[in-house]
């Protein structure tokens, strides 16, 4: 396959500093070199240009944190993506969750998207529903149309549906958030669903409910994995997926043969153990794209 890697160093969106090297970490853990040695055509597009905090502006429009400089952010991402060949596969390294409103709306190349979240967080936020104005707790609102008209028409008219949507690792939504996604109808699967279903019938049933979408976007947020796996996360919370569950998934989405786009967001290598969590996120990225055990 023909992939192509693009950089959104912005930590903007999070409620601390540090995601914004999460690109050159990614980077840094031989990221390219693990997608060739399976036999891609790796192509590294750079970093999209991003603010830095201590110059951007932080005026919370309406309850939202670093508001503007997201929003141009996410808009280059959706145009670097937007412009690809259909048939090149984009890699898209955050940088903190609110960059996953450009790389979905420009991974979908304008057509209907099934999107896989996988993280501990829902980030179905509105600007109202949102405690803490951050705004990478709102990018799956936003992409539905949801939230700030901006924001949510990063990708012009294109809108992600609620039923094509899944989520995968959930364990920690706000209280005003629950009601929205529940509203939605997207379909959940929290941890103890992970537990008690197992992640391989999980990801079955992820493929039948999106059967119907012409294209397949994973949203790997490095917090749906366990801690004690993923160290270097902004918001870590305990009980996530384990080390296997999470290539598991990976390795059953990749043998469907179906994905065609993928983010690797909140490492924050400022709060990690020797690159740890990118190094995991790279080898998720290699079960993904076709490494097998034997
Ligand atoms: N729900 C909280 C908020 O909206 C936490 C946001 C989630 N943080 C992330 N994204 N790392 O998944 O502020
Ligand atoms: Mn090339
Ligand atoms: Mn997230
Ligand atoms: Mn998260």
């Amino acid at each position: 396959m023909n992939l192509s890697i693009l950089g959104i160093p912005m930590d903007l969106g999070a409620g601390r500093r540090g995601v914004d090297m999460g690109p050159s970490a990614l980077r840094n853990a031989r990221l390219a070199g693990a997608l060739r040695a399976l036999g891609h055509h790796v192509h590294d597009l750079g970093d999209v240009p991003v603010a830095a905090p201590e110059t951007a502006d932080r005026h919370e429009h309406q309850g939202l944190v670093f508001r503007d400089s997201i929003l141009s952010a996410c808009r280059a991402t959706y145009q670097q993506l937007a412009a690809l060949p259909e048939t090149v596969f984009p890699i898209s390294l955050g940088g903190d969750h609110s960059v996953s409103m450009g790389t979905v709306a420009g991974a979908a190349r304008g057509q209907r998207t099934g999107l896989i979240w996988v993280d501990a967080h829902t980030d179905y936020n509105t600007p109202q529903s949102s405690e803490s104005g951050n705004i990478h707790g709102m990018p799956v609102a936003h992409l539905t149309g949801l939230g700030d008209p901006e924001l949510s028409s990063i990708g012009g008219a294109w809108r992600l549906r609620p039923e094509d949507i899944v989520m995968i690792g959930i364990r920690s939504v706000d209280r005003a958030e629950r009601e929205l996604v529940r509203q939605a109808g997207i379909k959940i699967y929290t941890m103890k669903d992970v537990d008690q279903l197992g992640i391989s019938r999980i990801a079955a049933e992820t493929l039948e409910r999106l059967s119907g979408t012409e294209r397949l976007h994973v949203s790997f947020d490095a917090d749906a994995l366990d801690p004690s796996v993923a160290p270097g996360v902004g918001t870590p919370v305990p009980g996530g997926l384990s080390y296997r569950e999470g290539h598991l998934l990976m390795e059953l989405l990749s043998e469907s043969q179906r994905v065609t786009s993928l983010d690797l967001v909140e490492v924050n290598p400022a709060l990690d153990t020797r690159n740890a969590t990118a190094e995991v996120m790279v080898g998720m990225a290699a079960s993904l794209l076709g490494q097998q055990i034997m």
